[in-house]
């Protein structure tokens, strides 16, 4: 490898892009909650996700245990709920995929709908599908960076297609 070669990539590696927050990104990652699972509406909820023009990268069934859960939420460690949440998210199997779609993370959050599905917009997979605030169906990626992290934590690069 010579000189001139380390001194051109270095150069080329300045003149990336920046990644910043608010870039617009084509995947998220989303899991179909235990309840919606146990209820019989993850078919329905991948056909929805599917008809709304995503595309699905990967997706497994699993079952988080207490630990890993406790992990995936650690961002809401200090919340009221969190010891709730976790016990929830480790009740019983989920399914994990991360979908493709231009704009992926902000549509995936507009079909969802609100976190509590009293609030949730007619039509939106929580309003439909969500038994309440705690036991909301789905989980869908608040940023970019976020997505990479929950995709990373449930997937390596051999189950992306
Ligand atoms: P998610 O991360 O699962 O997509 O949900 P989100 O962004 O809409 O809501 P977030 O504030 O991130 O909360 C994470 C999950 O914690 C549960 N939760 N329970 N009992 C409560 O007041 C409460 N608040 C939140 C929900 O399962 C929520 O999705
Ligand atoms: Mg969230």
């Amino acid at each position: 490898m010579s000189l001139n070669y380390n001194v051109n990539l270095c150069i080329s590696l300045l003149y990336l892009p920046p990644k910043y927050e608010g870039m617009p990104t084509n995947r998220t990652f989303t899991m179909i909650k235990p309840e919606a699972v146990e209820n019989g509406h993850a078919g329905a909820i991948l056909d929805r996700i599917i008809k709304n023009g995503f595309r699905i990268v990967a997706l497994k069934k699993t079952r988080l245990s207490a630990e890993l859960a406790g992990a995936f939420y650690e961002v809401h460690k200090e919340r009221p709920f969190y010891g709730e949440l976790v016990d929830y998210m480790s009740s019983g199997p989920i399914f994990a995929a991360i979908l493709e779609k231009d704009n992926a993370v902000a549509d995936f959050r507009a079909l969802i709908g609100a976190t509590d599905p009293s609030e949730a917009a007619e039509g939106t997979i929580r309003k439909d599908f969500a038994e309440s605030k705690a036991k909301n169906a789905v989980h869908g990626s608040d940023s970019n960076e976020n997505s990479d992290i929950e995709g990373n934590f449930f997937f390596s690069k051999f189950e992306r297609f």
